[in-house]
Parts: C-alpha cells; sequence; structure tokens
C-alpha cells in the first residue's frame, strides 16, 4: 500500500514552496518538491512536532523527537525523526528538494501527518556547530516558511 502526503509552504516571508511525500508499505519516504525565494546556500529543513500555525511557524514547536534524542543530521544514527539536514538554493533562489529518509514515516510511531514542515532562514550545523542551540536546533535561525503535512490523493 501507498501513501502520500503533501505540504505547502508559507510565511511572513517571500519565501515559499510545495512539498511532496510518497512511501510505499513501510519503506523509505521520498521527499520531492520545490521551494523560492530563498538567499542562496543551505537552509535547515525538519519537521516539527505540532500541526499548529496559530502564531505562524512558531506554534510548531520543536523538532519532532519522538525518540527523545539529541538534534543531528539525517545520516545519524541517533536525531531527531525530523531532521532532515539542510536543502541548498541555487543563486535563483530556489532549492530543489530530494530526499529519502527512512526514519520518518506516513503510518505509526513515526508519522508525520498532521505535524509541521519548516524551511530555515540559516544552515542547520546538524549538530556539530558548537553552537548552544547546536543540540536542539543546530541554530538554523528563523522560521522563513511553514505548513501542515496532510493527506493526499494517490493517482
Ligand atoms: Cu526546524
Ligand atoms: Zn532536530
Amino acid at each position: 500500500m501507498s501513501i502520500k502526503a503533501v505540504c505547502v509552504l508559507r510565511g511572513d516571508s517571500e519565501v515559499k514552496g510545495t512539498v511532496k511525500f510518497l512511501q510505499e508499505g513501510s519503506g523509505a519516504v521520498n521527499i520531492t518538491g520545490e521551494i523560492t525565494g530563498l538567499a542562496a546556500g543551505k537552509h535547515g529543513f525538519h519537521v516539527h512536532e505540532f500541526g499548529d500555525n496559530t502564531n505562524g511557524c512558531t506554534s510548531a514547536g520543536a523538532h519532532f523527537n519522538p525518540s527523545k534524542q539529541e538534534h543531528a543530521g539525517p545520516e545519524d544514527a541517533s536525531r531527531h525523526a525530523g531532521d532532515l539536514g539542510n536543502v541548498v538554493a541555487g543563486d535563483d533562489g530556489v532549492a530543489h528538494v530530494n530526499i529519502k529518509d527512512s526514519v520518518i514515516s506516513l503510518t505509526g510511531p513515526n508519522s508525520i501527518i498532521g505535524r509541521t514542515m519548516v524551511i530555515h532562514a540559516d544552515e542547520d550545523d546538524l549538530g556539530r556547530g558548537g553552537h548552544e542551540l547546536s543540540k536542539t536546533t543546530g541554530n538554523a535561525g528563523a522560521r522563513s516558511a511553514c505548513g501542515v503535512i496532510g493527506i493526499s490523493k494517490l493517482d
């Protein structure tokens, strides 16, 4: 069985985009999409705990972390489930998202459905920056845009 989800990212800045999620059975989740209006370079990209945008992206809370780990990068054995690392924008301000991740899921305890995807103003240091925020947020800076992840139609 396949499950599809989608997230439309918006914020107070000109940053916006759409990200799609596809999972076949209990396999890896394929994440694809495009985010525009970014400064060139790396931007932290995470699933945050709450699907709440009441006060903008702030209401989404901290990184989705069901197994109570420290912040790290997507390739690290110990990480927040929501730690998807960075996406990279070109000089045109566009980041093409193409991530495969085996920790998040669209079903079960690590399901990201109903939670919030956030794109940040700065680079995520993947827990290695030595900053006081490195082990919690990767010191990725402001939340440029965000959106709640919802089930979408299978076509
Ligand atoms: Cu984040
Ligand atoms: Zn994290």
